[in-house]
């Protein structure tokens, strides 16, 4: 396969970090604190009964253990009156706060920069009201993402949104990240889906706008601000949602593929052939396939079948009549298998729940499998999807070139994702977190983005990750319309201080 050239880098432009001067948490903000929440929803290592530090390791540290804060208290409110007294404390004396949800996030955008307050919401969990003929689901922001998955299901319905870290996510992180997933490709993105949200100001005003209307055109709509603004205009408290009724078929095959220059004529076929069953399409590498199973992430396929396979495809259906799904599905497998020039080598089409469960275990597990196998940087870049296997080769051979391909510095280089959405995972596993290694890989990589016009996050977000590239995907006039309205809605810059704006 022939690399392109690997582009030529200018000089980062780096704006002056605008960290906020901010208050730490005192003794005296904690006498506040005890007056609204019981001892059991505060976590501090402040006297005089401080907590062992053990306790806050959890939420100071990030799921990937990269970015690390330095919070001394933690408070979990149960409503959005709790919620409103603390920040609109916290904004009369200055003190950064920053809202955590499952801690999921892989941005660094859920832990502090400093000693910013933590405000989890975990303890508001609860369902406010599901309508089983609309289908709008109205939840508090902490509940899980698996756990409202499981109360729709009786009703038959399921949430818009499907990851890998459905076990821990919370919706109001979901609705905060403007999380993609799994399912985007047939529910659309939470921009679509969200119909009304419950915000906290940083000014603990509450911004009631939980409508459960499918319309609603009276001028702006303010909730967009708060859908993937990583929680630097307000704590999300409630979310209304639009769930889908549940497809009476679900249906799933792995491809084994020869190259990856047959995964877009692939994509099309698939999309002409299953049309409206279709409801996933997700690329996987050969190398990071490889790991999933390495770490015990899904049952590996048989060896034989996967033999000379340089990348997989999941594509799942979900439809209305298991016969009519089950027909399609094995035609297309049968014009795959018996064209004159196959695009793929074999297909594994589950023949059971566990099967069905077990390939998206593959799929699923991918981000852990190179959580365990080394420390990931991760790139979520949408970039077309002609480019995919070429952005991945050029970041190996680029660091190949600077030496760093070796061990005791990179280990693999790995791509995957939802092709569907012309969304990548470039995935660099290193033995360790080092400046060595982020140094050939920033710019680098933001470069080559902006090269095919790309987006630096598709899906995480910037958190504290990205704020200094986020000119690679905005222009000037857009980022100063940003930090406007940042200004407008948290002059104090009290809310997740550190996060998204550069
Ligand atoms: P957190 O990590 O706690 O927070 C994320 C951001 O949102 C932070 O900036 C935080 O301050 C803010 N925030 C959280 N809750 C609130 C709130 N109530 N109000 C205001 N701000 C808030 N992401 C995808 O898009 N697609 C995927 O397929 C996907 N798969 C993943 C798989 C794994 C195994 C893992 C570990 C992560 C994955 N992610 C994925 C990333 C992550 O799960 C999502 O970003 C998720 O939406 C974060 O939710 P959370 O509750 O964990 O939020
Ligand atoms: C996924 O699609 C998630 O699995 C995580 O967005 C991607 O691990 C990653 O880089
Ligand atoms: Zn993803």
């Amino acid at each position: 396969r022939s690399v392109s050239r690997t582009p030529v880098l200018r000089a980062p432009r780096r704006w002056a970090h605008s960290f906020p001067q901010l208050n730490s948490v005192t003794e005296h903000d904690l006498d506040y604190f005890r007056k609204i929440l019981p001892p059991s929803a505060i976590i501090t290592t402040l006297p005089p009964n401080p907590s062992p530090e053990s306790e806050l390791e959890p939420f100071n540290n990030d799921w990937m253990n990269k970015y690390h804060g330095k919070s001394t208290t933690v408070l979990k409110p149960r409503t959005t009156k709790e919620v409103s007294d603390i920040v609109k404390w916290c904004n009369d004396r200055h003190i950064g706060i920053v809202p955590q949800g499952g801690n999921t996030g892989l941005v660094g955008g859920s832990v502090p920069v400093k000693d910013e307050l933590i405000i989890s919401l975990a303890n508001m969990s609860k369902v406010r009201s599901f309508d089983d003929v609309s289908g709008i689901l109205v939840a508090d922001a902490g509940c899980i993402l698996q756990s409202l998955s499981d109360y729709l299901a009786p009703h038959n319905y399921v949430f818009p949104l499907d990851l890998g870290a459905k076990g821990s996510c919370q919706i109001g992180g979901n609705v905060s990240t403007n999380a993609g997933g799994l399912r985007l490709l047939r529910y659309g993105s939470l921009h679509g889906t969200v119909l009304g949200l419950e915000v906290v100001l940083p000014d603990g005003t509450v911004l009631d706008q939980l409508t459960s209307l499918r319309k609603d055109n009276t001028g702006y709509d303010l909730k967009q601000l708060f859908i993937g603004s990583e929680g630097t205009l307000g704590i999300v408290t409630g979310v209304s949602i639009l769930t889908a009724p549940a497809p009476q078929a679900t249906n799933n095959v792995m491809l084994a593929l020869p190259k990856f220059e047959n995964v877009l004529p692939l994509f099309k076929e698939v999309k002409r052939q299953l049309s409206e069953i279709l409801s996933a399409f997700e690329f996987i590498d050969r190398r990071v396939y490889d790991l999933a199973i390495k770490h015990g992430q899904g049952r590996a396929l048989d060896a034989e079948e996967t033999e000379g396979a340089e990348c997989f495809v999941l594509v799942e259906t979900s439809g209305g009549n298991r016969e009519h799904d089950e027909q399609k599905l094995n035609s297309l497998l049968e014009s795959l298998m018996e064209a004159d020039e196959p695009l793929i080598n074999t297909g594994v089409l589950a023949t059971s729940p566990a099967q069905f469960a077990s390939l998206w275990a593959i799929r699923e597990g991918l981000t852990e499998a190179v959580s365990k196998e080394g420390k990931p940087y991760k790139y979520d870049i949408s970039v077309p999807l002609q480019k995919f296997q070429e952005v991945v080769d050029i970041t190996r051979e680029h660091l190949r070139s600077e030496g760093l391909m070796r061990e005791g510095a990179v280990r693999h280089v790995v791509g995957y994702g939802h092709v569907g959405d012309g969304n990548l995972h470039l995935n660099v596993v290193a033995d360790a977190y080092t400046p060595e290694v982020e140094a050939a890989l920033e710019p680098f990589v933001y470069e080559l983005v902006a090269k095919y016009n790309g987006s630096i996050s598709a899906e995480h977000g910037i958190g504290v990750m990205k704020t200094h590239a986020l000119h690679y995907s905005k222009n000037a006039v857009s980022i100063d319309w940003m930090k406007k309205i940042k200004q407008l809605f948290d002059p104090n810059g009290i809310i997740n201080p550190g996060k998204v704006l550069p």
